[in-house]
Order: structure tokens, then C-alpha cells, then sequence
């Protein structure tokens, strides 16, 4: 008797414990994403991140990886167009980049280890499109000194069209661009750092013993807004919380702003920001340690939506696991790649030449959330789906759910085996539009427990 009276209860306070949990930060969970370095191109936001490999004891980083949205919460995976072997010249520490439009060209601005010279050098890859392929633009580095302070590049592209590459740690350089972008119009030079303008002087011209309100360390983030300068930075030491100076001239000189966003429970000791303004909205990037098995040199990219103060200055912003509201609906027509997400558990990406980027690692009791799906906006009423799926194995089968990982089951999909984890075919099944027209719809995946169930590339809705 107890034991029946019990059971609802955990029942209920379960189902409580999945619609509190909904959550969209860190803002991929397939893989560590670091070091966000966010670009409004087109309608879409592109993001550009650093990667943390698994079980890491230091920044031991391969390759760049770049996500897009168009809506700020569901974020389409495009894979890694540029690594490490990009460079003939580079041979480790893939760290914080940065990527920027000009004349419809994409310049990829990266630190890496110089095989020349035994430092960090800033190189720069160029591409036809936001999301590449990209290819190293000089075949050499752009700026290689043989120090270690060069890393982290920031690109903007001032009003009167003149670029600027800043970049840094515990230095900032600073240095104009020529329109090819892979050019210097000046010799970089030195940002001095004072106490007025940072918090503090620079690291070498520092008093021991005395403590100073804030000093920049890395991680510079460089854009102009209402006419004057933004520098954000990771500040302070270790651990790092964000802050900002801001100036009339790039040449000073600069004030210091205070911090954005001050040292937290994020589980990593180093934190780096990106600002957007994206369809009227303010958005922050940075990165925590909060996935599983997150940490110092397993971090992983979160968002939050934030108003400037009346006179132009930065709220203090607090990193939140809820993360952002949708700042435009989902509309599902045509072909939407499994890869574009909201939130998912368990799953991994993976990619191809003949396919492209693709979600693997399915097993029983994965699940993806797709965020803000929108059929009200649908010409016709969706009757079946069609998946795009893989397997080697025995498959398994896909439940689509509305508004909760048990919620209202739209369609049941099975899928057999293909005959290899690459052998694509497509399943159709009959599909229900929701009964709330607007909602979170979950792909959730069962199957035989233990081994992976299938691929998936594609899911459309079909009149
Ligand atoms: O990701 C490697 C390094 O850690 C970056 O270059 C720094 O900004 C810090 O986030």
C-alpha cells in the first residue's frame, strides 16, 4: 500500500524534475565547444568555437568547429572546416579564433603553435562562404614573432571601412588591416594597458603587492558601438570573469568599464566572450565547464540575452543553465538536418565527405530537442514524415513528441537495418501535427540497450 501510494508521487516529482530541466545552455552538447567567437551574417548567426578534446589535462586543441541559427536556440552543427593541418606552418593549440565578412570573402582568423619559431602565431584562412571550406590565405603566418603571447585574435571592420586585428595575452596588440584582409596597414603596436583604462598597468609594469581594482589578460573581443570602442576580455587571473574598457579612438584614450560578467560556479578557471546584436536583441557568449565531464580544459559554449544600461554600459550578466528565449519561430518545411538542435542527451555529430555532418552515437533513451517548432506557419498540413537514416546493426525506432520527452506522440518511425553505418535509406511513417501549434518537439530514440541504433541525417514533413 505504502508502496503504491509512493509510486505517483516519484511519478509526478520526476515529470516535475523534466519540465524544470528544460534547458538550452551549454548550447551544444555533442562534443566541448570553447572560446565563442559569434558572426551576424545573412539572417543567421554563425558561431566559431575552439574544441576541448575528451579526458584533456591542458588546451590540447585540434581543429575550429562552426555552428549556425536563425534563431538563436536551435543551432545547426557545420562541422570542423578547419583544423590544424589547415596550416603547414602550425603544429598545435588550436585556440580562440575569430572570423569576419568582407567583400563577400570569409576571413578565419586563429592562434597556433608556429612550427617556425617555437610560439603562438596569428594565422589567417579565407573562404567563400561563412561556414567554409576555408584554406590558409598566405601559406605563412601573418604576424609570428616567436613570443607566446599571441593568441586570441579579434577582427572589426570600423565605420569608414578601415579593419583592425587586435590580439593578446597579457599584451594587446592592435594593427589596421588592408582591404585584402590578410595584410597589416600598420605595424602592430601595443595598447597600454594603465590603471585608468584597464584596472591596472600591464602585467610586466605591475607594482607587487599591490591590488589593483581589475587587469586584462586575454581573450579580447573588439567592436564599436554608438561610436565608441568595446574592448570585453577575460580579466582578473585565474580564475578569469569578463570584463570591458571602452574609448573614443582606438589609439585612447581607453576607460575601463568594470566586469561583465564576474568569476561563478562555471567549473572552468578561464572564460572568453563574444557580443552580437542579432534581430533586437543583445546577446553574450562565453564558455563554462557545465556539461558532463566538463571542467577547465573540457568547456563548452552558453549564451545569454542581456539589455545595455541607458547610458550605453554593460549590465553585470550571470551565466544561467536556462540560457536564451527563441528569438524567431522554427518553421519545419523542407529537408532539416538532424544535426539542428536546440538540446540533446546521449547523441554525438560526425561528418563525411559525401554527406556532411550527421548525428551518430544514437542510443536507447537519446533523445534531441528541436525548440520553437512553429506549424501554425505551415502552407499545409504535414501527414507523414520522412527520416533519412543508417544502421549496421539492428536499428530501432523514433518517437516524435511534443512539448515534453513523454509528451504528445506525433509519430513512431522504425528503422531496420541498412547494412552499414553509412548505407542511407529512407523510412516514412504517418505524422500528427501537435495539438498546441507552437511547441518543443523531441526526437526520442529507443532500441535494443547497449549498442548504437543508427545514423540520422534528415528529417522532413510531408502534405
Ligand atoms: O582555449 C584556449 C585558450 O583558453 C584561449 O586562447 C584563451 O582565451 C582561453 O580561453
Amino acid at each position: 500500500m505504502k508502496f503504491r501510494m509512493l509510486l505517483p508521487l516519484a511519478a509526478l516529482s520526476a515529470m516535475g524534475t523534466l519540465y524544470a530541466q528544460k534547458q538550452n545552455n551549454p548550447i551544444v552538447q555533442t562534443c566541448f565547444t570553447t572560446d565563442p567567437a559569434p558572426m551576424v551574417y545573412d539572417g543567421r548567426v554563425y558561431l566559431y568555437t575552439g574544441h576541448d578534446e575528451e579526458n584533456a589535462d591542458f588546451f590540447w586543441m585540434q581543429e575550429w568547429r562552426v555552428y549556425s541559427s536563425a534563431d538563436m536556440v536551435n543551432w545547426t552543427d557545420h562541422g570542423s572546416p578547419l583544423a590544424i593541418e589547415s596550416f603547414a606552418w602550425g603544429d598545435d593549440r588550436a585556440w580562440a579564433p575569430q572570423c569576419i565578412e568582407r567583400d563577400g570573402k570569409f576571413y578565419f582568423y586563429v592562434p597556433l603553435h608556429s612550427k617556425l619559431t617555437n610560439g603562438m602565431a596569428i594565422g589567417v584562412a579565407v573562404g567563400d562562404s561563412p561556414i567554409g571550406p576555408f584554406k590558409d590565405a598566405l601559406g605563412k603566418p601573418l604576424f609570428d614573432d616567436g613570443s607566446w603571447d599571441n593568441i586570441d585574435p579579434t577582427v572589426m571592420i570600423d565605420d569608414d571601412g578601415q579593419a583592425y586585428i587586435a590580439w593578446g595575452n597579457p599584451t594587446i596588440h592592435i594593427a589596421k588591416l588592408n582591404r585584402d584582409m590578410i595584410s597589416f596597414a600598420s605595424e602592430p603596436t601595443l595598447i597600454k594597458q594603465t590603471k585608468e583604462g584597464f584596472g591596472a598597468p600591464s602585467m610586466r609594469e605591475r607594482d607587487r603587492g599591490v591590488k589593483y581594482e581589475d587587469c586584462y589578460v586575454e581573450g579580447p573581443w573588439l567592436s564599436k558601438r554608438n561610436g565608441r570602442y568595446q574592448l570585453i576580455y577575460a580579466a582578473g587571473g585565474i580564475p578569469e570573469h569578463i570584463s570591458y574598457s571602452t574609448a573614443p579612438s582606438l589609439e585612447g584614450p581607453w576607460t575601463y568599464g568594470g566586469v561583465i560578467m564576474p568569476v561563478d560556479t562555471t567549473n572552468s578557471f578561464t572564460n572568453h566572450a563574444g557580443v552580437v546584436d542579432f534581430k533586437g536583441h543583445s546577446y553574450f557568449f562565453y564558455h563554462t565547464g557545465w556539461l558532463p565531464k566538463g571542467g577547465g580544459f573540457a568547456r563548452s559554449v552558453s549564451i545569454e540575452e542581456f539589455k545595455y544600461n541607458a547610458d550605453g554600459s554593460f549590465p553585470m550578466i550571470k551565466p544561467t543553465a536556462k540560457g536564451v528565449e527563441p528569438a524567431s519561430a522554427f518553421v519545419p518545411v523542407g529537408r532539416i538536418e538532424f544535426e539542428t538542435m536546440a538540446y540533446s542527451k546521449g547523441v554525438k555529430t560526425e561528418e563525411n565527405s559525401q554527406t556532411g555532418v550527421y548525428l551518430s552515437d544514437v542510443h536507447n533513451g537519446d533523445y534531441i530537442r528541436v525548440d520553437a517548432v512553429d506549424f501554425a506557419m505551415l502552407n499545409s498540413e504535414p501527414k507523414t514524415i520522412t527520416i533519412n537514416a543508417a544502421s549496421a546493426l539492428r536499428g530501432g525506432k523514433i518517437e516524435v513528441r511534443a512539448g515534453a520527452l513523454d509528451g504528445e506522440l506525433l509519430s513512431t518511425i522504425e528503422i531496420p537495418t541498412t547494412g552499414g553505418w553509412e548505407m542511407w535509406k529512407q523510412f516514412s511513417a504517418p505524422f500528427t501535427k501537435p495539438k498546441v501549434l507552437k511547441t518543443d518537439i523531441y526526437f526520442v530514440f529507443t532500441g535494443r540497450k547497449g549498442p548504437k541504433l543508427f545514423n540520422l541525417d534528415f528529417w522532413k514533413l510531408n502534405e
